[in-house]
């Protein structure tokens, strides 16, 4: 008899023990003091979009039979969109083909972004010495 209240007695001691444990950890849980780490994982980044770096528009006028301005310097990643303000349909053709827009007529536009640094003069196909050039840094 004395041995079996002996080890209730104990279970009892255990149970409470394991419930005071089991307190104490929902109240560490809940503690502000463990604040949680970050740690970096998966891949590294390698390439950002940044603005500043390309992304803009410049707007080329086709005018009196010629491209205004004649020459625009941009960044690589930006968009040159050529508007046709001209009676006469024109076209955008890069001397080396890296575009070609087909003829379009007064109030439409062709954009061409470029993703390559370089020198790109360009022609209309059907007005001679109609010319103009894209210089992308
Ligand atoms: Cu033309």
């Amino acid at each position: 008899m004395r041995v079996r209240r002996s080890a209730r007695y104990t279970i009892r001691l255990l149970a409470a023990a394991a419930i005071l444990v089991l307190a104490g950890a929902v109240v560490a849980g809940c503690g502000g003091s463990a604040a949680p780490t970050t740690t970096a994982s998966g891949p590294l980044v390698t390439h950002v979009t940044n603005p500043a770096a390309g992304g803009q528009t410049v707007q080329v006028i086709m005018t009196d039979r010629s491209y205004q301005p004649k020459e625009v310097t941009i960044k690589v990643g930006d968009t040159v969109t050529w508007v046709n303000q001209d009676n006469p349909q024109h076209d955008v053709v890069a001397d080396n083909g890296e575009f070609k827009s087909g003829l379009f007529t007064n109030g439409n536009t062709f954009s061409f972004t470029f993703t390559k640094a370089g020198t790109y003069p360009y022609h209309c196909s059907i007005h001679a010495g109609m010319t103009g050039t894209v210089i992308v840094q």
